[in-house]
């Protein structure tokens, strides 16, 4: 066993006979973006794109500042500190292979919370010219079934009154922008990385919401000098497990306190509408195209909706991963038959794309044994996710009067994991959730009103109007509350 080296950049050529690191000269590198929201999935992806970029010997002006503007975010943000912002991608293969590399690419990081001023410069200064954003689906402040900007959040109501003191993303992008305007700057791009549907139009409309509120002539500058590119990510991130690090430290030699593990597959599909530049991402294969919305759509539709399927039903039959639930014929076969008869049909055209092998590709990636991506990760703000991922594909095939009872099962079954907080073997279920009491409370009240649940209208639209809808549902309940077992449910269903 090797002594573990520090992951520090003084280290790096050490580190180098171990494992693949940076080539290029981080030190001279200009922070071209700003990034919001680093987690696994930012490092897994955008910094992976950029670093792969670094190494062919481009890109020198487009380093990354990485920017936290949670408390959460400080204990990264720490991390990054000592390690120079270096870490280390774990990326794992269906047949135990672990190909591990350092990532360069992000060089600087600065906490919103402690530091606003610094952020605001940062974000201002001239060299900056994309803003990118991993916020998630939850950050983006907005109402899903009426589309409105919440002006209720107390947050905002603050940097309403005091643009110098931002809080949210809101805030600091329009404190930065006016100081741009107020000296002359050009815009930057601001690009959404979010699983959203049109993800840059809808930072864009949120932008400007805020912004006439605060400063209407801001506002008009924002709408006509920046980009917001619309785009499609895809690279499954499972959370950093504590024997990631012990196998990094043991089998490479590496000592990183928060490396990021992810699987194989990568995809980036992005519109060609940047306000001042971008790094030459088309050379290591990201795919510039007019129009995401198919790209997207698909996306959320399938994938996300796929995972939050397996998710919430795999989370009350006890299944502690999603490649638990694909392994369970069951659990694949009703994925398949969701997938095939409820999603598929209301996704439109998707040109140049075979549906068929993408399913299947999703299977098959689900079915990764090594990437064991939690269920408790795929559940995590489901308030947040499955108004953009499921359940329009619910209303959608209510209107044409198509089968939704692979979908409502999920919705059935969400409220038995919210009442409850166990699964249906009496385990406790660790819910992470912004709505969680809220949810907790409202599914508490099923046994004296089926449909009290669904009356939070901001997540379920008008379903609890829907007389189809409601005899599907509440039938489906009306099971799960007798403790009939899901999996023979779901069973009979295909
Ligand atoms: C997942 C996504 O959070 C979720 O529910 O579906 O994080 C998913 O793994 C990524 O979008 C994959 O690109």
């Amino acid at each position: 066993m090797k002594t573990p080296i520090q992951l520090q950049q003084q280290n790096l050529a050490e580190l180098g006979s171990r494992i693949p690191v940076p080539i290029y000269n981080r030190m001279d590198n200009k922070i071209g973006i700003v990034h919001v929201g680093v987690g696994g999935f930012h490092r897994a992806h955008q910094a992976y794109y950029l670093h792969q970029l670094r190494q062919l010997g481009e890109a020198s002006n487009w380093g990354i500042c990485g920017i936290g503007l949670r408390e959460a975010d400080t204990k990264l943000s720490d991390i990054l500190k000592k390690q120079d912002h270096l870490y280390t991608l774990m990326i794992k293969h269906p047949d135990g292979n672990i190909e591990t590399e350092v990532i360069g690419s992000i060089v600087d990081f600065e906490m919103g919370t402690t530091n606003p001023e610094k952020v605001i410069a940062r974000i201002a200064n001239a060299d900056t010219k994309i803003v990118s954003l991993t916020i998630t689906e939850g950050g983006y402040n907005f109402n899903p079934t009426t589309g409105k900007f919440n002006f209720d959040n107390p947050d905002i109501q603050h940097e309403l009154r005091h643009p110098q003191d931002p809080k949210t993303i809101y805030g600091f992008l329009t404190e930065a922008l006016k100081t741009r305007r107020d000296s002359g700057l050009p815009a930057f791009t601001v690009m959404s990385c979010d699983n959203i549907e049109h993800n840059g139009d809808m930072a864009r409309k949120m932008l400007l919401t805020f912004a006439e509120a605060q400063n209407p002539d801001l506002a008009k500058w924002i709408a006509q000098e920046v980009c917001f590119p619309n785009s499609m990510v895809d690279r499954i991130t499972p959370v950093t497990a504590k024997t990631d690090i012990e196998i990094l430290a043991q089998n490479y030699g590496v000592a990183d306190a928060w490396p990021v593990t992810c699987e194989p597959f990568i995809q980036w599909v992005v519109e060609d509408k940047f306000s001042n530049g971008r790094p030459a991402f088309e050379k290591v294969g990201v795919q510039f195209v007019p129009d995401v919305g198919p790209y997207e759509k698909m996306k959320l539709r399938l994938l996300n909706a796929g995972h939050s399927v397996l998710g919430i039903l795999g989370a009350i039959h006890g299944h502690l991963t999603i490649n638990a639930c694909v392994e369970d014929e069951v659990f694949a076969n009703y994925l398949r038959a969701f997938l095939d008869e409820e999603a598929t049909p209301v996704l439109g055209d998707i040109e140049g794309i075979n549906l068929k092998n993408y399913k299947n590709s999703l299977l098959e990636r689900f079915a990764n044994p090594n990437i064991k991506d939690s269920v408790g990760r795929i559940c995590s703000e489901s308030s947040a996710k499955l108004p953009k991922f499921l359940i329009p594909t619910i209303h959608e095939n209510l209107a044409i009067g198509r089968s939704i009872k692979f979908a409502t099962l999920v919705l059935a079954a969400w409220c038995y994991y919210s009442d409850k907080e166990t699964d249906q073997n009496g385990q406790a279920l660790k819910i992470i959730d912004a709505m969680h009491d809220e949810l907790h409370h409202t599914a508490s009240e099923t046994k004296n009103n089926p449909l009290a649940f669904i009356k939070h209208e901001s997540l379920f639209g008008n379903l609890a109007k829907s007389n189809n809808f409601i005899r599907i549902y509440t039938s489906m309940l009306e099971e799960l509350y007798k403790n009939n077992k899901i999996d023979k449910m779901m069973q009979d269903m295909i």
